[in-house]
């Protein structure tokens, strides 16, 4: 049965890439799926390990997935630190993963820059974290931005290990599951996780500069759109967004060495639930002057209502905080059973 897993770091305010390569895709898996979606808060520590607000983070991206339409009643939603079998998990797969491959990671090459010798041991560990979180619940599918797919491999190159590194013990205890690797039908306990990455905005773009993806610590601003935007905000950032002087063309093809244009063309695709090929029929021989301001309203028509919501949850903290127990609840009793079994595959003595 598919078992849907995601998280989002509470390390600034959450962005349209944020929201179109992630968020809406946990609210759209929802009603045909389980989800359990985490604001993983033990990852945020990798990159800054004292934060002015972490607590209000963790409620604001918590907020998000709420004003966004994510049901915590339905599905579980929580905070990564509530749920101490995170870190334990953890630990036992930065034993069976290798420092090659975590030194391979290019978001570890880029967040470490050039000295590397002084980046935390926790943002090269970085994978084995996000791995245990989509493993304790066994997940079988991960929705993320294409940005994760690097990690995603590592967590079923991880699970893949522990299948093999195990297999002996998992079958003498008979917990494995049969299932399909590649051309093979194995015995394993955890799942090869298929990430869920794609559509027109998998990979947003800066606003300033093409070839960046929008993040949130980003120091220009205008660099993204962030949900908390205003209108006059969002307008002005499109208005401001880098282009180029030529108009849209009829077909996609014709983008390919126009990447800013190619980047707002994928973000009126995402927002609209379409696809970039329709947004060129729509929009074809139309210059920037016509299309921005387009743009700029299908945006703050889609992200007004959420900020609205975002502004209403987070003037109560304490309904953000039950939820968030609840949901830790809920998870921790799921990771302490997948926890009592990997105790007993690799022989640790607990209760
Ligand atoms: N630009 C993007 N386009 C599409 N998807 C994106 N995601 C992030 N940026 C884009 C997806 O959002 C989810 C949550 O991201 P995260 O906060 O856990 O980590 P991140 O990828 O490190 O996000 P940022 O915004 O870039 O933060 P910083 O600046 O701190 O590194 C993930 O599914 C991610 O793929």
């Amino acid at each position: 049965k598919p078992l849907i897993f995601s998280g989002v770091q509470p390390t600034g305010n959450l962005h349209l890439g944020n929201y179109l390569g992630a968020i809406r895709k946990f609210v759209a898996l929802q009603d045909t799926n389980e989800c359990i979606y985490c604001v993983v808060d033990l990852h945020s520590l990798t990159a800054q390990l004292v934060h002015d607000d972490l607590q209000s983070q963790t409620r604001s991206i918590t907020a998000a997935f709420l004003a966004s339409g994510i049901d915590p009643k339905k599905h579980i939603v929580f905070n990564q630190a509530r749920v101490l079998q995170h870190a334990e998990l953890a630990w036992i797969f930065n034993c069976v993963a290798r420092i090659g491959w975590m030194n391979r990671m290019t978001q570890f090459k880029d967040k470490a820059g050039k000295d590397r010798e002084n980046a935390s041991l926790g943002l090269l560990a970085y994978p084995s974290l996000m791995a245990a979180d989509i493993l304790l619940y066994r997940a079988t599918h991960v929705p993320v931005g294409e940005d994760q797919k690097q990690h995603l491999e590592l967590t079923r190159d991880i699970a893949q290990k522990f299948n093999n590194d195990f297999s002996a013990r998992i079958a003498d205890l008979d917990i494995g599951v049969e299932m399909q690797v590649g051309e093979e039908t194995v015995n394993g306990y955890f799942p090869i996780t298929e990430p869920i990455i794609g559509g027109p905005a998998a990979r947003i773009m800066s606003l300033r500069d093409g070839s960046k993806k929008m993040s949130k610590s980003d120091p220009s601003d205008l660099s993204r759109i962030n949900l908390t935007d205003d209108a006059d905000t969002i307008s002005k950032k499109i208005r401001k967004a880098k282009t180029d002087p030529a108009p849209l063309p009829s077909e996609l093809d014709e983008l390919k060495e126009r990447p800013e244009a190619e980047n707002l063309v994928g973000i009126y695709a995402g927002l609209a639930d379409t696809t970039k090929e329709e947004v060129l029929r729509q929009f074809a021989g139309q210059q920037f002057s016509v299309f921005k301001p387009a743009l700029a309203d299908l945006a703050v028509d889609k992200l007004a209502p959420i900020a609205g919501e975002m502004r209403r949850l987070m003037a109560d903290p304490g309904h953000i905080d039950a939820v968030l127990r609840d949901g830790g609840d809920r998870a921790r009793a799921i990771a302490e059973t997948t926890m009592k079994d990997v105790r007993d595959i690799i022989g640790l003595l607990g209760d």
